[in-house]
């Protein structure tokens, strides 16, 4: 098989990279290991930046998250019973985040990509290895269909995930890899059940940080922090439920208090993920170019893993076509240093909302305070909420 650029991975880096490509005029394949129930089921992000939901609607993926995406213009943050509410518009002119799951993302593009004649997507092909990535012509060595296969291609683009082949073909004296485990993992929560807020909650409670969020006006999505390699059969549905009441809990009397209640119902899925952080530098070897988890991760305390994803493509994406149109490889040459300015944001802000969020379990009494203190002036502070609502809403794509 040949084609112009071999995407490995149909997560939503591959998928939205196929799309832009394909309008382009630029031929690519993409090379998928499960199946597509699989990856369209798979639970992950919630939360889209302005920037993302511009970039679906404009290669035409974003009819369906213009009738069901819930767009948010703020976030609650609750510490010591008190209740902070982060305003989007008024500290970044105008900009917020749309609510829409990435698996209806990732169901979107498929369609797109399976029904209007879009590029081939071969689910069930598993990439085992980029071979010559440092040449013109590198070649992408999968198994399909009971039998190894060669894709030969002009460019490899690496949107294989963590866990993924793509950036252990660079060779290990030509990377520099930056990683942080954090000591506590997310237990994370499907209900069918209304959510009991308007907007997302962010709660730091002495127990641990609980995250209230939703997918729609009756399923709700919901995460408790939770020791490193929890079994989630330890958490019976009425534990999950009462530590998420203690947690997302208020003071009546405290700042903003007023009175609120967790609704319950039937949980339909239980998974734990760990935190982490890394980053892969260069996102580049020659012909392969790294993007989304790949190249790097972030702890999804800051909603930042699948927009840095976006991002990245749209900078490869940019690139590519440039490079089709004019022969110039500036774009190309410029992709790792681009990405990597706006991931090394991400991960200061997921860093940062992820330490303040999270008591450790090790922690002194003295950081706690400091957690607190953090909190108390984001809540007391016009500019303090202003730097975490520009954040959160995402930074301006370079
Ligand atoms: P993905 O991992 O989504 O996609 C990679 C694709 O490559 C997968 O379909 C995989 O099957 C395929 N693949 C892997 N190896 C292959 C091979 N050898 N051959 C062929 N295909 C191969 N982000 C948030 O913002 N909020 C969250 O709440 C959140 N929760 C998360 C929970 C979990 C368990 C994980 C792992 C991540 C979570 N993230 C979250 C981050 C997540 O949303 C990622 O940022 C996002 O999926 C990145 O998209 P991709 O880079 O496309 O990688
Ligand atoms: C989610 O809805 O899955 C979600 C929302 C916000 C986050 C992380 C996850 O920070």
């Amino acid at each position: 098989m040949r084609t112009t650029v071999g995407i490995i991975g149909a997560g939503p880096a591959g998928l939205l990279l196929a799309r832009l490509l394909h309008r382009a005029g630029i031929d690519c394949v993409v090379l998928e290991s499960r199946d597509r129930e699989y990856v369209e089921r798979r639970q992950r992000a919630g939360i889209l930046e302005q920037g993302t939901v511009d970039a679906l609607r404009a290669c035409g993926a974003g009819a369906r998250l213009g009738r069901e995406g819930l767009v948010h213009h703020g976030i609650e943050l609750r510490f010591e019973g008190r209740r902070h509410r982060v305003d989007f518009p008024s500290a970044t002119g105008g900009r917020s985040v749309t609510v829409y799951a990435q698996t209806e993302m990732v169901k979107d593009l498929i369609a797109l990509q399976l029904d209007e004649d879009g590029p081939p997507l071969l689910f069930g092909a598993r990439a085992l290895a980029v071979e010559k990535p440092d040449s013109a012509a590198p070649e992408i060595r999968f198994h399909h269909e009971g039998r190894e296969r060669t894709l030969v291609c002009a460019v490899v683009a690496g949107c294989d995930g963590f866990h993924g082949i793509a950036r252990r073909a660079v060779p290990a004296d030509r990377v520099r890899t930056f990683e942080r485990d954090h000591p506590y993992s997310w237990l994370g929560v499907l209900a069918d059940v209304p959510p009991s807020c308007e907007e997302l909650i962010y709660a730091r409670h002495p127990r641990g940080f609980a995250l209230h969020s939703m997918r729609s006006p009756r399923v709700s999505r919901l995460y408790l922090q939770v020791p490193n390699g929890t079994d989630p059969a330890a958490w019976p549905h009425e534990r999950i439920w009462d530590e998420l009441s203690l947690r997302l809990g208020v003071d009546p009397d405290a700042d903003g208090g007023g009175s609120w209640t967790l609704e319950r119902g039937p949980i339909t899925a239980v998974s734990v993920t760990p935190m982490r952080s890394f980053v892969q530098e260069p996102m580049r070897h020659g012909s392969l170019f790294l993007a989304g988890d790949a190249a790097h991760i972030v702890p999804p305390t800051g909603a930042k893993g699948l927009n840095l994803a976006v991002s990245d493509v749209l900078t490869l994406a940019r690139a590519l076509i440039h490079h089709h149109r004019t022969g110039s490889t500036e774009l190309l040459d410029g992709y790792s240093a681009t990405c990597l300015r706006r991931v090394w944001q991400a991960e200061r802000f997921s860093s940062f909302l992820t330490d303040t969020l999270h008591p450790r379990p090790d922690q002194s009494p003295f950081e706690g305070r400091l957690q607190v203190a953090r909190l108390d002036r984001i809540a007391t502070s016009a500019t303090a909420s202003a730097e975490l609502a520009e954040n959160y809403v995402g930074l301006p794509l370079s």
